[in-house]
């Protein structure tokens, strides 16, 4: 265990990493500055990957007399290429999102040259070189270079039709057990993402032993639970829900749907009195979401999110719907929509005649929780550096803050009481060290409420997750997109009655290291407690066909408890502990 005040060659080495030199400069636009190899910055290595759009086949669009020659089967490759690397930034219709629209109006004033020339070396805007650092070969950036002289291809839509079609009730509610039929500790059931198997495994956190594996979608991405802690629900990135029923002797699932294309949200009903009614999915492609009966996965209610941005109000063709959360004030479900900037509070007393609050917050909304009332939802407009925090008691914006740091990844953030400023909500952030503390807590410390009190360091950029628990005194900082095996590989760990001091200092615990995994560089991520917030459990997350584990950390001592290792264990990443998932604890 090392004891650091703060890492400072770590962030030089995350911020100075450079491409290839440039021989030739192909624009003045982009001629000041070198561009950066994709993937040299965490940020930029975690672009949304379209990866089921990729695997259509579809139409070339009608063809214009000046199209650039292209074959039905290079079209198909390049459309993968495409959705897999470049729909993250310039949207899945080429109209624009963090990066610029590439539509045929633009990319044929620049023609094939500029365009090639600008896919081979970047720019230092943000555009990776994607020749030069070698991700794509000159075969490939030529024929992307043709691909966006075209038409963009419109994938489906998946409305009713094609939902219900994809639904299936496996086992009907009147053949489900009407009470427990086995004896699990079900509300210390981890669901742990195997995300490259498409399963999870559902683990025991007392025995810490594997107790199922099931198949999921593809991709798999977040579990959530229902109110009452009996069904869990799943969603693969192919848009594929699964809902599983803790109570049958072997948990199993017991619906499925597919709700669209591409998709990375789920929440059930939470507000007393629906419990466990409805169950909602959110899409990046088509942008929608759907209303789901809460015991069935039936479809009942289809919203697109298609509409204008927040501030300029232009329209946008595919706002993706980002994370969605069940309010615990009132029956509402809080939908994040990313490239508007909205947030909607969507009310399901009456879903046929739906009642929606449209909150203006700001653009690329990505991920966020609750306070430790529950009261407030503090989200992050990662791309914008920004966190928004929305009353839901009272349905409206309270304030939009600078995050203090670059690129604010919260996962669902962490509530801790600080000693000097009271109760505040912790975010770390993608682009650098930077750890957020803003404060909660309008009534016992009104002066500190909503501001950033306190930026703390932490190892290094590309940490995803924060996490602490109401009966912990230890913030945990995790770092998994770290360029640097080491920091990547570890977690920081803050005294949360030390952060006082001028310059708090945090423990480094080598979690990799004691997972004492032979090959790969694993990257530890998203610490999540058990029920009795007395352990902290670490993915340590290694390639699909190297061996990866789980780590328990006794949380009093920091010490090691537990290696989980299984072959079965593929990719683990996320980890939802069924008390803690249902009840926002965190
Ligand atoms: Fe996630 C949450 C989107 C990549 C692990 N991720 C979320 C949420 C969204 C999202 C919108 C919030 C869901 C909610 O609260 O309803 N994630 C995306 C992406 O678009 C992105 C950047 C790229 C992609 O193509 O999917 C992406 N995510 C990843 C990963 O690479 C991670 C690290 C590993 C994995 O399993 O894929 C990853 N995301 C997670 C986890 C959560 C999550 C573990 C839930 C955290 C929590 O504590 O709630």
């Amino acid at each position: 265990m090392i004891v650091h005040s703060r890492s400072g060659t770590r962030r030089a080495a995350l911020l100075g990493s450079v491409a290839l030199p440039l021989l030739f400069l192909v624009s003045t636009a982009y001629a000041a500055d070198k561009p950066k190899p994709h993937g040299d910055t965490p940020a930029a290595s975690y672009e949304p990957s379209m990866t089921t759009l990729g695997q259509m086949k579809l139409e070339i669009p009608g063809r214009k007399p000046d199209d650039p020659v292209i074959t039905a089967e290079e079209f198909n490759t390049a459309m993968q290429i495409y959705f897999e690397r470049c729909a993250g930034c310039h949207g899945v219709l080429r109209k624009g999102a963090t990066g610029k629209a590439l539509t045929t109006d633009i990319t044929r004033k620049h023609g094939y040259q500029y365009l090639k020339d600008f896919i081979t070396y970047g720019s230092p805007a943000g555009m990776p070189n994607w020749g030069t650092s070698g991700d794509l070969t000159e075969a490939q950036v030529d024929l992307m270079a043709r691909y966006i002289l075209i038409d963009p291809p419109q994938p489906p839509e998946f409305g009713m039709e094609e939902m219900k079609k994809t639904w299936k009730l496996l086992v009907p509610v009147d053949k489900r057990p009407t009470k427990p039929e086995n004896d699990l500790q079900r509300d210390n059931l981890f669901s742990v993402t195997l995300r490259d198997s498409g399963q999870i495994a559902l683990i025991d956190g007392g025995t810490k032993k594997i107790v199922k594996i099931l198949d999921t979608g593809y991709a798999v991405h977040i579990s959530r639970i229902s109110a009452s802690g009996r069904y869990l629900f799943v969603i693969g990135r192919d848009a594929k829900v699964n809902m599983i029923d803790l109570w049958m002797k072997e948990p199993a699932t017991v619906a499925e749907i597919k709700v669209g294309a591409e998709a990375r949200s789920i929440e059930t009903s939470k507000f007393k009195g629906y419990e466990d009614k409805y169950a909602i999915a959110g899409s990046y492609w088509p942008p929608q979401y759907v209303i789901m009966d809460g015991n069935t996965l039936e479809p009942l209610k289809i919203k697109s999110t298609r509409g204008m941005i927040y501030d300029t109000q232009d329209f946008h063709p595919e706002p993706r719907v980002a994370s969605i959360l069940a309010s615990h004030y009132k029956p509402e479900f809080i939908v994040n929509v990313k490239e508007t900037g909205k947030i909607l509070l969507i009310d399901y007393t009456d879903i046929k005649n739906l009642k929606t609050v449209e909150i203006e917050a700001e653009r690329f909304l990505h991920d966020g929780g609750f306070d430790s009332t529950k009261r407030y939802f503090l989200v992050a407009a990662n791309a914008r550096n920004k966190i928004a925090v929305i009353d839901t008691k009272e349905s409206k914006l309270t304030a939009l803050i600078e995050s203090g740091g670059a690129t604010p990844h919260p996962g669902r953030g962490a509530n801790i009481i600080h000693p000097v400023h009271g109760p505040v909500w912790v975010t770390s952030h993608l682009g650098d060290e930077i750890v957020s503390l803003i404060g909660t807590d309008p009534v016992g410390h009104p002066d500190k409420a909503w501001k950033v009190v306190q930026n703390l360091k932490a190892l290094g950029g590309g940490s995803l997750f924060v996490k602490s628990h109401p009966k912990s005194v230890h913030l945990y900082v995790d770092a998994p997109l770290n360029p640097e095996a080491e920091v990547s590989g570890s977690v920081a760990v803050f005294k949360v009655g030390e952060l006082g001091s001028a310059k708090p200092k945090y423990v480094e615990l080598p979690i990799a290291q004691w997972a004492a995994i032979p090959e790969g560089q694993p990257r530890v991520v998203q610490g999540e407690y058990n029920e009795a917030g007395d352990e902290v459990w670490f993915s340590v997350w290694n390639a699909k066909d190297k061996v990866s584990a789980i780590v328990v950390v006794d949380d009093k001592t920091l010490k090691l408890k537990t290696v989980i290792k299984d072959p079965r264990l593929i990719t683990p990443t996320g980890k939802f502990n069924v008390f803690n998932t249902r009840n926002d604890v965190y």
